[in-house]
Parts: structure tokens; C-alpha cells; sequence
């Protein structure tokens, strides 16, 4: 293996920190991917950090992923809740995934209970703020590491 985790965050995710700091909270993008990539570090992994807005180079960079990288830790932001293409590439590259959530998705709007994703994921994590991430390193370094078979 290549002992490097992929950290993917979807769209608006570049506003956290910004704007609605009473349901996401007042870090910044870059304070969450330091907190990823130092989390990965201690478990072993080197993390490469990536954000878009757009739905297609989200796609085209877990097609990059394939033969790159162990798993991908991922918070599809809004795309969780409809994007089939996004879902389609996970299965598509087989490697393990962990979905990831700041705020507590099954206690907010309908439309934010249901991920299209998380079937092709190995685990999601939801509610912890900025420790969503720490615990989505973990998860996937545990399955990486055989100490889960969630
Ligand atoms: O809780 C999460 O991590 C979400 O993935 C965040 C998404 C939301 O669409 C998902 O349902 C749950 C939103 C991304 C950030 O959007 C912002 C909106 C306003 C201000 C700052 C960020």
C-alpha cells in the first residue's frame, strides 16, 4: 500500500468559518485539513487535501485516487444527498471511503437524512464538528489496518 489517505470536501465547504458558524462552527477549511492531515500523520498516513465546488472534478479526482491512494476519507457536502455520479465513482475505484459530516445530518432538514453515497462507503461519521474528520481518519485507518469490518 501507498500509506496515503485522500481527504475530499465538496461544495461551499471553502465558506466554513465564514458564514453559519452556529451549525458548522468557526473553523476554517485549512484549520479542518491541518487538524486531517495531522490526525492521518499520527495513525501513519500522508494526507493530500482537496475541495471543489464542482461535482465533475470531485469525480475526476477519486478516478485519481485509484492505484494512488489507500482510502478516501470525503465530506460530499450537499452532493451526499443526490449525486449518483459522485456515488457511481466511489464504487467505481473499490477503494474504502468514509463518509464525513460536521453537523448531525439525520436531526436536520429531510432532505439531509438520506447519502447516496455512504452504500459504497465502509462508514460514516456525523456530528462532531471538526472531530468528524479525526474520527473519519481513524475509521479508515482501523479498516486499513484490519481492526474493523464495518
Ligand atoms: O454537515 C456537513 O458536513 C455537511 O456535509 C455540510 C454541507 C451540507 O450541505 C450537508 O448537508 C452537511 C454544507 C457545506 C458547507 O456549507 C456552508 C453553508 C454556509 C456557510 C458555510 C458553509
Amino acid at each position: 500500500m501507498n500509506g496515503k489517505i485522500l481527504l475530499i470536501n465538496g461544495p461551499n465547504m471553502n465558506m466554513l468559518g465564514i458564514r453559519q458558524p452556529e451549525i458548522y462552527g468557526s473553523d476554517n477549511l485549512e484549520t479542518i485539513e491541518k487538524l486531517t492531515v495531522e490526525r492521518a500523520g499520527s495513525r501513519g498516513y500522508e494526507c493530500e487535501c482537496f475541495q471543489s465546488n464542482y461535482e465533475g472534478a470531485i469525480i475526476e479526482k477519486i478516478h485519481e485516487a485509484y492505484g494512488k491512494f489507500d482510502g478516501i476519507v470525503i465530506n460530499p457536502a450537499a452532493f451526499t444527498h443526490y449525486s449518483y455520479a459522485i456515488a457511481d465513482a466511489v464504487s467505481a475505484v473499490s477503494l474504502p471511503a468514509v463518509e464525513v459530516h460536521m453537523s448531525d445530518i439525520h436531526s436536520r432538514e429531510d432532505f439531509r437524512h438520506n447519502s447516496v453515497i455512504l452504500p459504497y462507503c465502509i462508514g460514516q461519521v456525523a456530528g462532531l464538528g471538526k472531530d468528524s474528520y479525526a474520527a473519519g481518519v481513524d475509521k479508515l485507518a482501523d479498516y486499513l489496518e484490519g481492526k474493523s469490518h464495518v
